[in-house]
């Protein structure tokens, strides 16, 4: 056993975990490079050294996950270098997965995550903003009202320092077991938008949102229901580079990772298409049959707001 059943329980009350010293400094500093020259295509001081100097015209994206190709390199999993790609290799890192998932693991996906202070703009414009669950990454069916079953796991190797300055990310502890009641309440007062909330003052039972900062070679763990947002830089000459891995329970990766590595090119055209078909062909997707346990009062519910227009009444 690699965690302890304290950390264990930490998890389940707080639906996250940040474990330090999962890599060693060594390979966080060879994935570091390597994730700066993917990005900037030279060490990342070099490039702020340019950007400060006025030479803006090159462009680093902003950690958006979604773009396969940057300038110098590709972001989505596997990137072909091996100081990043073989991360996902460290045993005691796969070991937590699997007890934090209760079952072996199934690979969702994985990238590189890079903020960049000095153009970064991934975060909200208003601190009340931008709070959201990631679940909607590789799983279309919301939030159920328990944890452990339905919910997959989401990480990120912390490849230097990330300090309070940094833009650590914002998570609400416990919101993992309260994301489909406050999901459920926000559709029916007009406070929900895709995964996100619209304003987290709207949802007052959600606990103050905790900084998860951590030193180089943590990994940070957390629920796929979990609440949490982005937040500016406090430190605009830093960056923030996370190797990310996602994993779900292997005896349910059928409907927590559906067909697509990555799906969000694809979403546009699957919502509409699962909205009109069939139980039986949804389950070919991976969707549960009617009558499972995942369908509840509150996840019909919660499907019907996602779904506008689908036909529940086989699943009541
Ligand atoms: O960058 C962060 O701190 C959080 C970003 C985030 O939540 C996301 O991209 O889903
Ligand atoms: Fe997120």
């Amino acid at each position: 056993m690699t965690l302890t059943q304290t950390q264990l329980d930490t998890f389940y009350r707080d639906g996250y975990l940040i474990i330090p010293d999962v890599f060693s400094a060594e390979e966080m500093d060879a994935a570091c490079a390597a994730m700066e020259q993917i990005f900037y295509g030279k060490p990342f001081v070099e490039w702020r050294e340019d950007f400060e100097a006025g030479q803006t015209d090159k462009k680093v994206s902003d950690g958006f996950t979604t773009t396969h190709n940057h300038s110098e390199g590709r972001s989505q999993f596997p990137v072909g270098m091996d100081a990043l790609d073989r991360l996902i290799e460290n045993k005691t890192y796969l070991d937590i997965f699997e007890q934090l998932l209760g079952d072996k693991a199934t690979y969702c996906n994985a990238h590189l995550f890079m903020r960049s202070g000095p153009t970064d703009k991934r975060h909200a414009e208003h601190p009340w903003e931008g709070y959201h669950i990631d679940h909607y990454t590789n799983c279309l069916l919301p939030p159920f009202h328990d944890t452990g079953r339905f919910d997959y796991v989401n990480s990120g190797a912390y490849l230097h320092d990330v300090e309070e300055d940094g833009a650590p990310m914002l998570v609400i502890p416990g919101s993992h077991v309260q994301a489909a009641d406050t999901f459920s309440r926000g559709f029916s007062a007009d406070n929900v938008a895709g995964g996100s909330l619209k304003d987290i003052r709207k949802a007052p039972e959600l606990a103050p949102p905790k900084r998860a900062t951590g030193t180089r070679g943590s990994a940070a763990f957390y629920s796929s229901y979990l609440i949490h947002a982005a937040q500016p830089f406090q430190n605009k000459r830093k960056q923030r580079a996370f190797w990310t891995l996602s994993m779900c329970r292997r005896d349910n990766d059928r409907w927590t990772r559906f067909s697509n590595p990555f799906i969000y090119g694809e979403r546009n055209f699957m919502m509409p298409f699962f909205t009109k078909t069939t139980p039986r062909v949804r389950s070919l997707f991976g969707w549960p049959e009617p009558g499972h346990p995942y369908y509840t009062p509150q996840t019909v519910g919660l499907i019907e707001q996602t779904y506008p227009g689908i036909d529940m009444t086989p699943y009541r």
